[in-house]
């Protein structure tokens, strides 16, 4: 019989951390093949998973699968960051003792992969070169052949990655395993799945799920999750759940970047893949670094905040993307570009794929069509064949596209520079129908930050809601906290404190609506640049704006308005502040930062000076 070290070795692993590391886990999980996976290997996988009917084909080189219908999202509930120290237990890490989470993981995990297939995918989360590269290694091992399909869209993947390292040690080392899907409880008090990532330990352990967000593990929890922690611990860099663009001043022959947090449902991807509004597109261009995570650091020689995009592919959400929303990511998942879907609707006849927004209405004729579920949409009763009614749509909200960066059409010349590009404006915006403006600005290290901690935006879910309290979402890293929150703050100023530029930061809202009839103030989309050209502005000294208690707030006539055709009563709006709901936030912000320990005194001290500004400016 070949051994594992032989079958690795023929596979060009050289790495003896990661032949101990697969030799180890196989004893584990049992598979009956070990495969290592590098990016050559796409269309190899994609015929044996069409072959299988793991995918289908969507149209010419366009894939579509579907996973189990219980297990279609993260679970934020079952997702935990374990460590040896109970000190680094915060609000939202779900904080686990390392050795019983491993413990229990093992337990889960063995034999769970009998008479399957192990994949091997070493993975680097960076540009190769990039002076965060030591943190970017690591290796996954998974039972499901639809993870290695995501991986190669998503990250550098081969074993050459893990060669020839300085520390071979030096890499997390990821394991995934599927588990029986139909008997794992999901949801229940018996749920049997847990996503673990034992963080001082830089190992990953994932059991119990297929879907993208819980199985790729170079994403969410390297990507976010591990490599907030290690920059945390090594005192490097910063990792958060944030976009990054370009945008080229053609005229002035400069390009400014821009990065910033979003809670889930307000629109970052989106902006990340924003085009110039016509009427600017002669003068501004914008570029696409990423959409999702962006490692932060300062570089010595300059003293500049740098960042850079770990990722190499885009895992967005299908519903709502069409070509008025979205039309980069519309060219970036057409036919050719080996984008693979996940849970949207499907016609096996005409191969065409249709989700919730992607057109007005529903397809015309229902022939062939099949829903999220692969249930044929034709033998639903007639009125629920094209209904709008909850409960009847034919794809899963959170249905994905998975696609190379190099497929966004206005993808930056430079995306794999090593060297990330330096930072001029950090933004945080939540969907929020009242209060936040437009867009404020903030000067100030500590107020920027305590902006970002603040954070929030409306509650998704009606049973979290109450009435005016927004669900706060610290720099939209909630869900991927890795460490206490004091310290989560303490590390920002620290690292950003090292910048002898620092970059202006903002806080935008698209979203604000007239309480009479409901409708947007803004366009939103392409017109969203028009906010960030004036922050840019404001940056460089072109424009003043207006100082608030919150921050700078644009004039009207400092906005470039060149084709604008929105409302100027709205715009008037959404450039005012409400002090009523502003002096009702700074108490909800309180109770909220009081939740955390440990935090620094700047941050007390920036929000008892805009506490006190918007007091003031109240009267
Ligand atoms: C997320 C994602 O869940 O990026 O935030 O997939
Ligand atoms: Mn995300």
């Amino acid at each position: 019989m070949v051994s594992v070290s032989d079958t690795l070795k023929a596979a060009g692993v050289e790495n003896p951390a990661v032949i101990d590391y697969v030799e180890k886990w196989a004893a584990i999980t049992e598979p009956e093949h070990i495969e290592v996976v590098s990016a050559e290997d796409d269309e190899r996988l994609v015929q044996a998973a069409l072959a299988d009917g793991e995918i289908f084909p969507a149209g010419k080189d366009r894939y579509y699968s579907r996973s189990y219908y219980k297990d279609t999202a993260r679970s934020e509930e079952r997702t935990v960051v374990a460590t040896h120290w109970e000190k680094d237990a915060g609000v939202y890490n779900n904080w686990r003792d390392a050795d019983t989470t491993t413990a229990q993981q093992v337990q889960r995990m063995r034999g769970a992969s009998k008479g399957k297939t192990m994949y091997v995918i070493p993975y680097l989360m960076a540009p190769v070169g990039s002076p965060l590269e030591r943190w970017a290694r690591g290796v996954e091992l998974t039972d499901n052949r639809t993870v290695p399909l995501h991986m190669i869209r998503m990250a550098r993947v081969g074993a050459k990655y893990l060669n020839d390292l300085e520390d071979p040690n030096h890499l997390v080392r990821a394991v995934h395993v599927t588990g029986d899907l139909e008997n794992l409880g999901q949801g229940t008090p018996d749920d049997q799945r847990l996503f673990a990532t034992v963080a001082d330990d830089r190992t990953i352990l994932h059991f119990g799920s297929s879907y993208g967000g819980n199985a790729l593990l170079g994403k969410i929890a390297h990507g976010l999750r591990q490599a907030a922690y290690d920059g945390w611990a090594s005192g490097e860099f910063l990792s958060e759940q944030f976009m990054l663009i370009g945008i080229k001043d053609k005229k002035a022959g400069r390009t400014y970047y821009v990065c910033g947090g979003f809670p889930s449902a307000s629109g970052k991807t989106n902006l990340a893949m924003m085009l110039a509004p016509d009427a600017l597109g002669d003068r501004y261009e914008v570029y696409f670094y990423g959409d999702d995570i962006v490692w932060l650091w300062v570089n010595p020689e300059d003293g500049r905040v740098y960042g850079m995009n770990p990722e190499y592919g885009a895992f967005g959400v299908a519903k709502d993307t069409n070509y008025t929303s979205n039309p980069t990511a519309m060219e970036a998942i057409k036919e050719g570009s080996r984008t693979l879907f996940t849970n949207v609707a499907y016609n096996p006849k005409t191969e065409e794929l249709w989700w919730e927004g992607k057109t007005p209405d529903y397809p015309e004729d229902v022939t062939g069509w099949v829903d999220w579920k692969g249930e044929k949409i034709s033998d639903r009763p007639v009125e629920r064949q094209r209904s709008k009614a909850k409960g009847d749509e034919w794809t899963h909200p959170n249905s994905r596209f998975t696609t190379s960066l190099s497929n966004v059409p206005n993808v930056a010349p430079d995306y794999e520079d090593p060297r990330g590009v330096p930072i001029d404006a950090i933004i945080f915006g939540g969907r929020v129908r009242d209060r936040e403006p437009l867009i404020r600005a903030i000067r100030d290290l500590a107020e920027g930050v305590y902006d970002g901690l603040t954070l929030g935006a409306e509650a998704t879910f009606a049973a979290e809601a109450k009435e005016g309290v927004l669900r706060y979402d610290p720099m939209s890293m909630r869900p991927f906290m890795s460490y206490p929150e004091g310290e989560y703050a303490r590390h920002w100023l620290k690292i950003l404190g090292q910048a002898k530029h620092l970059p202006i930061f903002a806080h935008v809202n698209w979203f604000q609506k007239d309480p009479e009839d409901g409708h947007f103030r803004w366009p939103g989309y392409r017109d969203n640049l028009r906010a960030l050209l004036w922050l840019l502005d404001l940056k460089e000294g072109r424009v003043q704006g207006r100082e608030t208690a919150v921050g700078v707030l644009p004039l009207v006539e400092e906005l470039n308005l060149d084709g604008f055709d929105g409302d100027r009563a709205d715009l008037d709006a959404i450039l005012t502040l409400d002090y009523q709901r502003w002096l009702e936030e700074i108490e909800h912000r309180r109770e909220h930062l009081e939740q955390f320990e440990n935090l620094p005194e700047e941050i007390w001290q920036a929000h008892r000076r805009v506490a006190k500004q918007v007091e003031e400016e109240s009267r």
